[in-house]
């Protein structure tokens, strides 16, 4: 057996009932064997063994009352995962579905992908399987206030720096902001994300979504191709896919659909994104409002249809394994060009395999979603100078940054022979950062 296949199966061994961890490991692994094999130096240190076990993983009980009065008990998580180029950094997520497994599936990726985008940042990821749908403000305050007085102390602006993931947007940052300031008495860049008045960046709520966009047009590129002209599915309707969707449309695309956990719309037109924006940020209603306002729209019960519409680029913005081997087949029919992914590991295995095999451009997570970071990390940086660059400044930035992770992922894939698998060039060039530090920093 080989050595990377003897790291999965310990992996899988140790880590049961985590399948969503094990995949996003096995992927990596596959991309690094010739790594290994041309530094044999790592397997001798171990660094693969110390890369995937997480330093710290803490879990914790959230007690908080809602507003019938009744005690409320959810399970809050953080893992600690990597430090060796930098603090923890990465989302909290506040969805059902949180569990261990999924909060080690998505540190880890938070891993590779800080490294790629070139700044001081460790991995991590937090959350809890709280569900902020149908909440009052009172009740997300108490909740967000009970899982910060655990937290707290785990945290710091040069320890661990949480910000938003899936159903933690600027309000939660605020709670859990205030409450931090509270309890340590201190007033510093603990989290990010966090809102203009009290030391959040311009640029930072829209820049997963842009930094999505940034990227996807330098695939394009590749081809001659750009986003004029062209027509875009985007999948969820959250903070990601609506500022996906909003550079798409600004580059001269038209948005056909977009959808949340319930069902999809379809508008031969063009989404009207100011209407999405109203009912998702504002009113946060339904997907399906949309055709009250628009009869000519088409709604769908079912989200994961959404990939039956025929598109030039794919942009699944929701959450995991959201795209299956089908609905690749499916939009590889329909003549797709490229996918970009905003969501963390949202296309299946088998789905990356049709998209590879098919010569389909095909943009993974950690390096095309990782404008949010980055920009989280300017965030930092602003922070720790008492500064706020505009809204130009770090828009800049961020647009260097993703045309800087496109370059490295391209040249890297090449250099190892594998041209245009953006997979495997993110997935080495973001470990050969990190395997470097920890080689210097000893066996810790
Ligand atoms: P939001 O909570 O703002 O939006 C999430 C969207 O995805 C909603 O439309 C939601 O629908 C939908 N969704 C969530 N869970 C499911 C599910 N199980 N099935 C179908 N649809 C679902 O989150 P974000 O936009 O911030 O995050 C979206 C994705 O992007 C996640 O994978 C996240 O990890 C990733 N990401 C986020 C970054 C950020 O800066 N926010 C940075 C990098 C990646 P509904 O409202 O019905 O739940
Ligand atoms: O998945 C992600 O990269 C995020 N949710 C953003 C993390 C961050 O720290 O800004």
């Amino acid at each position: 057996m080989s050595y990377v296949q003897e790291i999965l199966e310990q992996v899988i061994k140790r880590n049961a009932n985590e399948p969503e961890f094990h995949q996003a490991v096995k992927e990596v692994m596959e991309s690094l064997e010739l790594v290994l094999e041309r530094n044999p130096e790592y397997q001798e240190l171990g660094i693969i063994e110390r890369l995937v076990e997480p330093e710290r993983q803490i879990i914790f009980r959230v007690p908080w009352v809602d507003d019938n009065g009744k005690v409320q008990v959810n399970r809050g998580f953080r893992v600690q995962f990597n430090s060796a180029i930098g603090p923890y950094k990465g989302g909290l997520r506040f969805h059902p579905s949180v569990n261990l497994g999924i909060i080690k599936f998505l540190g880890f990726e938070q891993i590779f992908k800080n490294s790629l985008t070139g700044l001081p940042i460790g991995g991590g990821k937090g959350g809890s399987d709280f569900d902020p749908k149908g909440k009052s403000d009172n009740e997300i305050m108490s909740f967000c206030q009970s899982f910060m007085t655990e937290l707290y102390r785990h945290i710091g602006a040069s320890t661990d720096v949480p910000a938003g993931d899936i159903g933690v947007g600027g309000r939660e940052i605020g709670y859990l902001f205030g409450q931090y300031k509270r309890l340590r008495n201190i007033y510093e860049g603990v989290l990010t994300g966090k809102g203009l008045t009290y030391g959040g960046s311009l640029a930072r709520k829209e820049a997963t979504g842009f930094g999505l966009v940034y990227f996807t047009e330098e695939m394009l590129k590749t081809r001659g191709e750009s986003f004029a002209g062209k027509n875009v599915v985007v999948s969820g309707s959250g903070n990601v896919a609506i500022y996906a969707m909003q550079k798409a449309i600004e580059l001269g695309a038209k948005v056909l659909a977009c959808s949340d956990s319930n069902g999809y719309i379809y508008d031969k037109e063009g989404i009207d994104l100011d209407l999405v924006k109203k009912l998702k940020e504002i009113e946060r209603k339904r997907i399906k409002e949309y055709v009250n306002e628009h009869p000519n729209a088409e709604y769908h019960d079912n989200c994961n249809d959404i990939w039956s519409i025929k598109c030039d680029i794919g942009l699944p913005c929701a959450t995991q394994n959201e795209l299956d081997e089908k609905s690749a087949k499916t939009l590889l029919a329909n003549g797709v060009i490229v996918v970009g992914e905003g969501a963390n590991m949202p296309c299946t295995p088998e789905a990356v395999t049709v998209f590879h095999a098919n010569n389909i451009l095909f943009g993974p997570g950690k390096a095309a979603n990782a404008g949010g970071v980055a920009t989280s990390a300017l965030e930092m940086s602003q922070n720790k100078m008492n500064l706020s660059w505009s809204f130009e400044e770090v828009e800049s930035q961020l647009k260097q940054i993703m045309i800087d992770i496109h370059a490295n992922a391209a040249i890297v894939a090449e250099e190892y022979g594998v041209k245009d698998n953006y997979v495997i060039g993110a997935n080495i060039a973001g470990f050969l950062k990190v395997a470097e530090a920890m080689k210097a920093q000893g066996i810790v």
